[in-house]
């Protein structure tokens, strides 16, 4: 546990510390979320595999630009980072058309002013990934915004550059994860400023949790892809016909341990380390 370190914030499956004026610790927990409920039940090592593999991409993209990682703590859960201003819009980059972004495209035809052609299935890929930003809701959902609200925001300059920076951050990552076999669907990226004003890459950053990942060989569009890392415990709620009102279920042991198998999975094909070895020295992921 965090030592001398002043509890800050919570979100469903985080906490966040102060450690000093400059510095917090990011802790990912094992909670697992569907349908936006938290489950009674843990995913052993969940936490591990997202930290690890955010400072994997943090490593990766600093040339694209800078982000908040200071150290990866033992644990392989805990994250030093840098205390930011944080911008108070979350910056989503979409390759394909799934979840608000299709249910947009489908009311409207485009998708948060970007119009997009005709005819587009569910799940289609994007001519070419499109930034979609929305705001950050204190409670509920996030809302799809368009230019001119995320530069009232932001201002115009400041959202020209996230807008760049998250088109750049999320090409290379669907590139790269493309190449092991997963499709990175949209991602968010939330973003701050150091005290200079340079922009910083902060929270988790393209893990299965701020990303839809699909399994590429089960892609197809016009269907709506099983996800990556969640589906076993989506299917199991399903069976159930939980109404996805909390409380959730508590999950059987070996739909947990499938859950965890895949984690495992995405962590070892993106970061091409074994997990065991991250356990041995998390920092292993930043060389
Ligand atoms: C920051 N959150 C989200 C809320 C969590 C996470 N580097 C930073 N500097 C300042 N603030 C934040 C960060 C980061 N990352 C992140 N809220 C503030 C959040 C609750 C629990 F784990």
């Amino acid at each position: 546990m965090p030592e001398a370190a002043i509890h800050v914030g919570s979100g469903k499956v985080r906490e966040l510390y102060a450690l000093d004026d400059e510095r917090l610790l990011l802790v990912a927990s094992d909670r697992v979320s569907t349908f936006d409920v938290v489950l009674p039940t843990d995913v052993p090592d969940k936490g591990r595999v997202l930290t690890g593999l955010s400072g994997f991409w943090f490593a990766r993209t600093e040339r694209i630009c800078a982000n908040h990682l200071l150290a990866l703590r033992e644990d392989g859960r805990s994250t030093e980072c840098r205390r930011l201003q944080m911008l108070p819009i979350e910056c989503v980059v979409r390759g394909y058309l799934a979840g608000s972004g299709w249910k947009d495209y489908v009311r409207t035809g485009s998708v948060c002013g970007h119009e997009l052609p005709a005819g587009l299935l569910e799940s289609a890929e994007l001519p070419e990934p499109i930034f979609t930003p929305a705001t950050k809701a204190a409670t509920g959902h996030d809302e799809n915004i368009d230019r001119a609200q995320a530069a009232e925001l932001v201002g115009a300059a400041r959202l020209e550059e996230v807008e760049h920076v998250s088109i750049a951050l999320y090409r290379f990552a669907a590139d790269h994860a493309r190449s092991r076999g997963i499709l990175i669907a949209d991602t968010k990226f939330e973003f701050g400023l150091d005290a200079d004003g340079t922009l910083v890459l902060g929270d988790e950053a393209l893990t299965p949790d701020s990303s839809r990942f699909w399994p590429a060989d089960e892609y197809e569009p016009g269907a709506s892809p099983p996800s990556f890392d969640k589906q076993f415990v989506r299917d199991y709620c399903e069976s159930l016909g939980w109404d996805k009102i909390a409380p959730g279920p508590e999950i059987p042991e070996d739909v947990v341990a499938g859950t965890r198998a895949r984690y495992v999975e995405a962590f070892e094909r993106l970061a091409d380390i074994s997990f065991d070895r991250y356990l041995e020295d998390p920092e292993v992921v930043l060389r």
